[in-house]
């Protein structure tokens, strides 16, 4: 029989035979005494000890290897398991839990397939039926986009979305950083952008920015979940908020008004001034050397006001500056109308255009990052009837956002330049994380599954009935979701 609680599907999962694990007062977490391992345990005890009402204890061994009512963590050696550095396998049975995976980011999801397995029979217990599941993901780059400029999101909320992310087995957060309407990140060496251009929102909302400590913070909160942070320093569009604070980055040299409406595509740097270079070489080096991971992501859409040919030099400076910083480059699907090194990241977002720029760049040696916005822009309306949202991509109901396959969505490109899925939200509409939640859910959890699992094993029937079981979930935790009315919930 396969599971019936758990999204992502996993590639293999069964039930055993036998009286299940009881999660109660006599349950441990037992890890190695490593200092990543022991920073997982507390983890685990907190994920699973919330959903299961007690409290876990943590033990430090090395062996443990028969004892009852553990729930054992460890990491085995390299290619010990099949599909790579996020494999895991997870073995229920009535005595104890065995993770194994050949790090964290593979125990990570280890604990969250345990926690989406744990049952509450009404007896006030917890407990998991034996079973075995031996997983790995499809596609390297799972992600979510937030647009925290339009509308910022404070450390503690961004940090719910990150739990909700590892639920759902996402390894990547893409922030928006910059928009017109505000700058979110304090840049040391441009000391203004936060200064003066954070306190504005869309409408007249309030505003705010993370200090380098809040941003680690995330950081570091992600990590600890298997979730690298991807920071979007949005140019040469865009750029409303910076040419604000720093009125050289303008050809009069004056400063242009704050701005609060939802118009895109009036703003824009200049690849000529003199200014212009410092200020992509001070923000970026300053944003690459806050950001551990591997890339930056440089924005490059909706530039109205630019001929291609500068808009292309400006582009090819702007990617050198990240590249010389030490980052890989992503880019909107924009940039693919200009020359780009081999590896850049093309993220496709725009379903009304030909696909034939970036279907090129994929052939040239470019990776593409799927991001449909008919399929996977979660701050479209549901239907007509959502009361936030945008239609400009069309209503994304749960099984549009479920029903597409990443690597034939777009005729002729190769199905191996596709590095994964990610899903995005704007904020205009949304103001907070009610009104986020709301869009995320159901919708992520679909996402999630495309990014995750095999082709041959996704099926919408399947689905809904899975997702079915996360409503009680959400609802455990507080959180506002969309009960689709393609799913019995
Ligand atoms: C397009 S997607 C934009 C954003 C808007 C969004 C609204 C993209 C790269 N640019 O500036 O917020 O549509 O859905």
């Amino acid at each position: 029989m396969s599971l019936k609680s758990l999204v992502p599907r996993p590639q293999r999962g069964e039930r055993l035979d036998g009286e299940p694990f009881v999660v109660g007062e006599a349950t441990t977490v037992v890890v190695d005494p490593r200092p990543e391992l022991i920073a997982l345990g507390i983890l685990a005890a907190d994920l699973l000890g919330r959903v299961s009402g007690r409290s876990i204890e943590v033990r430090y061994a090395d062996d443990g290897a028969a004892d009852r009512d553990v729930i054992r963590l460890r990491v085995l050696e390299e290619g010990a398991l099949a599909g790579g550095a996020e494999a895991y396998r997870l073995r229920v049975t009535s005595d104890r839990v065995d993770a194994v995976a050949h790090g964290t980011a593979g125990l990570v999801h280890a604990i969250v397939t345990l926690r989406q397995l744990i049952e509450h029979p009404g007896d006030g217990s917890s407990v998991v039926s034996p079973a075995i599941v031996e997983d790995a993901p499809r596609f390297a780059w799972r992600g979510l986009s937030i647009d925290v400029a339009r509308h910022f999101l404070g450390v503690d909320a961004v940090k719910v979305v990150i739990g909700v992310m590892a639920h759902y087995k996402l390894n990547t957060l893409h922030l928006h950083l910059t928009d017109d309407q505000g700058w979110r990140l304090h840049v040391p060496s441009r000391p203004q952008l936060s200064r003066l251009s954070s306190e504005t929102s869309v409408n007249g909302d309030p505003g705010g920015f993370y200090t380098p400590s809040d941003y680690a913070d995330i950081v570091h909160y992600a990590a600890a979940r298997g979730i690298v942070v991807v920071p979007e320093i949005d140019v040469p569009g865009h750029v409303n908020a910076a040419t604000h604070a720093y009125g050289d980055l303008t050809p009069d040299g004056e400063p242009t008004d704050a701005y609060t409406g939802i118009e895109v595509g009036f703003s824009r740097l200049h690849a000529d001034l003199p200014a212009t270079t410092p200020f992509l070489e001070a923000v970026f080096g300053d944003v690459a050397a806050m950001t551990p991971g591997e890339y930056v992501h440089i924005g490059g859409d909706e530039v109205l006001t630019m001929e291609p040919g500068e808009y292309a030099r400006f582009v090819a400076t702007a990617a050198a500056v990240v590249r010389a910083a030490g980052k890989k480059v992503v880019g909107w699907q924009e940039i693919a109308h200009t020359p780009l090194e081999p590896g850049t990241v093309v993220q496709y977002w725009d379903t009304r255009v030909e696909p034939d720029a970036f279907v090129a760049a994929a052939r040239a040696g470019a990776k593409i990052l799927m991001s449909p916005g008919s399929r996977v822009y979660l701050d479209m309306k549901y239907d007509a009837n959502t009361e936030i949202g945008l239609d400009w991509a069309g209503h994304v109901e749960l099984r549009d956002a479920y029903e597409w396959e990443p690597t034939t969505l777009i005729d002729g490109l190769p199905a191996e330049s596709v590095i994964g899925v990610e899903a995005a939200v704007w904020t205009e509409t949304i103001r907070d994380l009610d009104d986020l939640m709301f869009m995320l859910l159901p919708r992520l959890a679909a996402v999630a599954e495309v990014a995750w699992t095999a082709p041959e094993s996704r099926d919408w029937d399947d689905f809904a009935a899975r997702v079915s079981a996360q409503g009680p979930f959400w609802d455990r935790l507080g959180l506002r979701w969309y009960a689709s009315p393609q799913v019995d919930w």
